[in-house]
């Protein structure tokens, strides 16, 4: 007879993402355990933060959403007519419509994203809404280099989009490469909207990173459900909580898994050891203040234009040229 517990036993999956494997095996070894944010969206991940995005705490996505209301046509009228708009981490669909409303005669819209499934749907679905604009999707990595299609070079201008925050989420050093590459990508005339969230209280900030519903608690503990799905892991996730703490000398929410107790974990072969209350650092969601990201941008040969904040000053939508 088959032992119950036999059924439990997870197996190896038949195909590993080796950059998944290795970032998970090398993030838990290190002494302050850490797992890289990106790895949050896989399909369940994404849902969860869409669904993160209509919570009543996280203000973030509701804000810029006003924000860029509010400034639209200010800002295409800075951009100026017959632009090419290539979206950074394409997949913003609300804000994308937005720009693409206000913006006068746009002649192309190149959203930039790792998957090319992904980028086909945004693709489709905005060339049936759009189609005086050609749409020039761009599989790749927006940290690494990118081939910008020398088409796009007709355009009167290039116009950098990258919203949400995201930008928020990088280290200081991917966020000096980010707008050095887009300096050489959008050229010497190009401009640069950015949505950066804003320093604030942390009674504000805690709840919009640990909600009431749960919902930021289930996306975290996703990224543990996807390694013993994709890796054979065996994390508990019932022995894992989720944690937001403010850590005000970075300027930056970190979101951590908490190990409840004293266990280990096994994954590729491997075993991990975790003290009670040791835990695994999964994000930073950095906060600016305005001068502090014109200066990063100026130290990268980009100049503040213009600024757009909302009334409570939580986010900005800051365009550079
Ligand atoms: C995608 N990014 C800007 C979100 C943020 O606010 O840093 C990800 C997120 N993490 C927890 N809630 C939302």
């Amino acid at each position: 007879l088959e032992r119950p517990e036999a059924g439990l036993r997870r197996a190896k999956p038949a195909v590993i993402d080796e950059v998944f494997a290795s970032d998970v095996l090398a993030g838990l070894s290190k002494p302050q355990k850490e797992l890289p944010c990106r790895w949050f969206y896989d399909t369940r991940g994404s849902e969860l933060f869409e669904a993160i995005t209509g919570l009543p705490e996280y203000y973030p996505t509701k804000t810029e959403a006003k924000i860029l209301t509010a400034c639209a046509l200010e800002l295409s009228g800075l951009a100026g007519p017959r632009v090419a708009m290539i979206e950074y981490g394409a997949g913003a669909a609300v804000k994308t419509r937005l720009l693409l409303d206000a913006l006068e005669a746009p002649l192309y819209y190149a959203p930039v994203d790792i998957s090319a499934a992904f980028l086909r749907g945004v693709a489709e679905n905005l060339a049936r809404e759009y189609p005086a604009i050609a749409m020039r999707p761009i599989i790749g990595n927006f940290l690494s280099d990118l081939e910008i299609p020398t088409e796009l070079q007709t355009a009167q201008r290039r116009l950098g989009f990258f919203p949400g925050s995201t930008i928020g989420n990088l280290s200081d050093d991917e966020i000096t490469a980010f707008f050095r590459r887009a300096r050489r990508q959008l050229g010497e005339d190009g401009m640069l909207v950015i949505g950066a969230d804003l320093r604030k209280s942390p009674d504000i900030l805690i709840p919009a990173y640990d909600d009431s519903a749960g919902v930021t608690a289930a996306f975290n503990k996703n990224l543990l459900a996807r390694i013993n799905r994709e890796l054979g892991g065996d994390f508990d996730l019932e022995r894992f909580s989720h944690k937001a703490v403010w850590n005000d000398a970075d300027s930056r929410i970190e979101m951590h898994l908490v190990s409840d107790i004293a266990q280990s974990i096994t994954l590729l072969g491997k075993s991990f050891d975790f003290a009670g209350g040791e835990s695994i650092h999964t994000e930073n969601s950095r906060k600016f203040s305005v001068p502090g990201l014109q200066s990063l941008a100026e130290d990268c040969g980009w100049r503040p234009v213009r600024v757009w904040e909302d009334p409570q000053k939580l986010f900005s939508v800051q365009m550079f040229g």
